[in-house]
């Protein structure tokens, strides 16, 4: 079995305290970060399809997602980029009763290496704490949504419409897997991007 396949069956099977190893034996064996990267990501599709057939419950989810996140931190400094110039502050959270940060997370870090400085409000952000943070941190130029949940889509529409009441120049993209380009734009969001790679291609987009 290859390294890489390794990582995916420990995500998978959510084994927080091996991960580590694995994914700097991959490393090791050649394998480049962003494939590491996709597979944990593809093994999170796995985990999600296990959740809909009914094979599996949100205790294991949420190992699976443990995992990740420890595999992932071995990815962060090999992926961080070197970047000298800041482009502003992007403020980030994900939006009100939705609890998934992975995605997030993983954004956060494209974003950064792209040049921006992030502020990470964690999970469950109601809208106000979006325009809060647009007020408390120096030089914000972009706000970050996301929403993983068919029942917290209003919940991101509701942060786009609040921000953009509060600061109506200011630019906000929203991204999530149940997020289209079209609910984007009903929201009255600047843009959407479909992963963490393409929303900081987009984000330098907006912001220029
Ligand atoms: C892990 C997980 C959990 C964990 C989350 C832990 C954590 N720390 O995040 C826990 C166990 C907490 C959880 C709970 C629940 N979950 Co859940 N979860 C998942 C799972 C398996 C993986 C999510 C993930 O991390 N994906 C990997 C990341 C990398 O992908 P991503 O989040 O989509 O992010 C990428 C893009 O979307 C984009 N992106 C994301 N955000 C943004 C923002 C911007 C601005 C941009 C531009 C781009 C962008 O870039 C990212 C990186 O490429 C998914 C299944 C799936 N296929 O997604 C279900 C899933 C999302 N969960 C689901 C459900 C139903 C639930 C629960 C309601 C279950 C329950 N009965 O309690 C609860 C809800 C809790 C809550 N209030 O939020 C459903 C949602 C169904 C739906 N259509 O709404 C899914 C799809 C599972 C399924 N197949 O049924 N879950």
């Amino acid at each position: 079995m290859s390294k890489i396949d390794e990582v995916k069956i420990l995500v998978e099977t959510g084994k927080s305290k091996k991960i580590a190893a694995a994914v700097q034996e991959a490393l090791d064996a050649g394998d480049k970060a962003q494939d590491i990267l996709d597979a944990m990501i593809a093994s999170m599709s796995v985990v999600g399809d296990k959740f809909s057939a009914g094979e599996i419950f949100v205790p294991e989810m949420l190992i699976a997602a443990k995992a990740m996140s420890k595999g992932v931190d071995v990815l962060k400094p090999i992926m961080a980029g070197d970047v000298s110039k800041s482009l502003g502050t992007c403020v980030m959270g994900t939006v009100a009763g939705d609890l998934h940060d992975i995605g997030k997370n993983l954004v956060i870090m494209m974003l950064e290496s792209s040049g921006f400085d992030m502020v990470d409000l964690g999970v469950d952000v109601p809208a106000a704490k979006f325009v809060d943070a647009v007020k408390e941190n120096d030089n914000v130029v972009l706000v970050a949504c996301s929403g993983l949940l068919t029942t917290t889509m209003p919940a991101l529409k509701e942060a786009v419409q609040t921000v953009k009441a509060a600061f109506p120049d200011m630019k906000v993209i929203v991204g999530g897997a149940p997020v289209t380009p079209e609910y984007a734009a009903e929201c009255g969001a600047d843009g959407y991007a479909p992963d963490a790679g393409s929303a900081a291609v987009k984000a330098k987009e907006i912001v220029s």
